[in-house]
């Protein structure tokens, strides 16, 4: 990499699923947007030695650690990224915060609404930037849906409806991957999956007002395996440990607009690998998205003429298109990883133009006050307000 005088310097804590996908945007990021700064890959961290030194050959980071107080420390990192598993994140933050890093993390921000809260207060403290990983906010036609929806295109909205499917974990010999355990995920489709439904909501249309929502764990027992969040693992069935989250949650909500919302979030819906989804219906059209198709969007408007009406389809790949005209000409489309590299072209503008990006812990305190409200719902089989 070219070091250039607009560098700003990396440290990554965590190398695998979120590691690569972070490492590849801050890569990639120069190549397709003249960001005020340019990432320098200083040093990718990891507990097992052997595989995060092949982690920092192959995504191309300067150094690598194994112990991530060592880059909170070093005076020559200005971000400390992190992508490690979800009950690590308050702690890393926090220390990272104090330490007057930047910082960005994977969703969700924490294991509980006081660790949110003790994250946000110290970042605001410190005065660093912060960010959160709701990558799916800065796909170019969830973007389009937001000036639709803004412009008024759709009016009054009335529903809201979200389903994210996977089906990874059917199988009952998927071993026990620390996703599947509440002492390390906090929970399961629920804060995985379904908090990128209920941040793009939020995104969308506005904060919700109340919650009733229900829970399942169809496979209670799995084979206890290597504990990585791969969602390919493999495990031994000679040993046996329990399941402690949800498979998958079904909600109800209540908008303060007044639209009404459903959720569904599993990963126990065969056939669909990462099937992200919304339908918004307003008074005057539809939108609907899905991230499986992800560079098109389909729009209803009510005032299309008489005997043309239904749903139409939209590419979004054209300029007028938010980050797609960074790539290729229209038609030509992009992936899931471009996503990662709006949302860190966002952060890097915010931090070299002094302006807090979104989305930030404040957006990940309200989504966690979302997860424990879903929760509290379900144990108490009970709607639940949101404050
Ligand atoms: C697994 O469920 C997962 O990798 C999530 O953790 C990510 O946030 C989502 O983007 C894809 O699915």
């Amino acid at each position: 990499m070219t070091k250039r005088n607009n560098s700003i310097r990396i440290g990554m804590i965590g190398y695998q699923f979120m590691g690569k996908a972070h490492s590849h945007a801050y890569r990639d990021l120069p190549f397709y947007f003249d960001n005020p700064l340019t990432p320098e890959l200083k040093v990718i961290t990891g507990r097992n030695e052997d595989a995060v030194k092949v982690a920092k050959e192959k995504f191309g980071w300067e150094a690598y650690e194994t112990d991530w107080r060592k880059v909170i420390e070093r005076d020559d990192v200005d971000i400390v990224d992190i992508v490690t598993p979800n009950h690590t994140h308050a702690e890393i933050a926090i220390a990272a915060a104090e330490a007057g890093k930047h910082i960005i993390t994977e969703k969700p921000l924490a294991m509980t609404v006081d660790e949110a809260k003790q994250m946000l207060s110290a970042v605001e403290k410190n005065g660093v930037k912060h960010m959160i990983c709701h990558n799916y906010r800065f796909v170019p036609a969830v973007q389009f849906a937001k000036k639709l929806i803004d412009q008024g295109k759709i009016g009054r909205i009335f529903h809201y409806r979200a389903n994210y499917l996977q089906d990874f974990i059917i199988d009952p010999n998927f071993p026990l991957v620390w996703r599947l355990k509440k002492e390390i995920s906090g929970s399961g489709a629920l804060g995985d999956i379904g908090a990128h439904s209920l941040d793009l909501a939020r995104f969308l249309i506005g904060e919700f007002s109340e919650v009733t929502a229900t829970m399942e764990t169809f496979v209670k027992q799995r084979p206890i395996g290597e504990m990585t969040g791969g969602l390919s693992a493999k495990g031994d069935s000679s040993k046996m440990g329990e399941v402690t989250v949800d498979d998958a949650v079904a909600i109800i909500a209540r908008f303060e607009n007044g639209a009404l919302g459903t959720f569904e979030a599993t990963r126990f819906a065969g056939g669909n690998r990462n099937k992200n989804k919304f339908e918004i219906n307003g008074e005057k059209g539809s939108i609907r998205w899905d991230m499986e198709n992800m560079n098109n969007m389909e729009v209803y408007f009510a005032d299309d003429n008489e005997g043309e009406q239904g749903f139409r389809l939209i590419n979004c790949t054209e300029e007028v298109h938010p980050y797609a005209g960074a790539y290729w000409p229209a038609g030509h489309i992009i992936g899931y990883e471009h996503t990662f590299i709006h949302l860190i072209d966002e952060f890097l503008r915010g931090i070299a133009e002094d302006y807090q990006p979104a989305p930030n812990f404040e957006d990940g305190v309200r989504n966690q006050v979302l997860l424990e409200a879903i929760e509290k719902s379900t144990e108490e089989r009970s709607w639940v307000k949101i404050k």
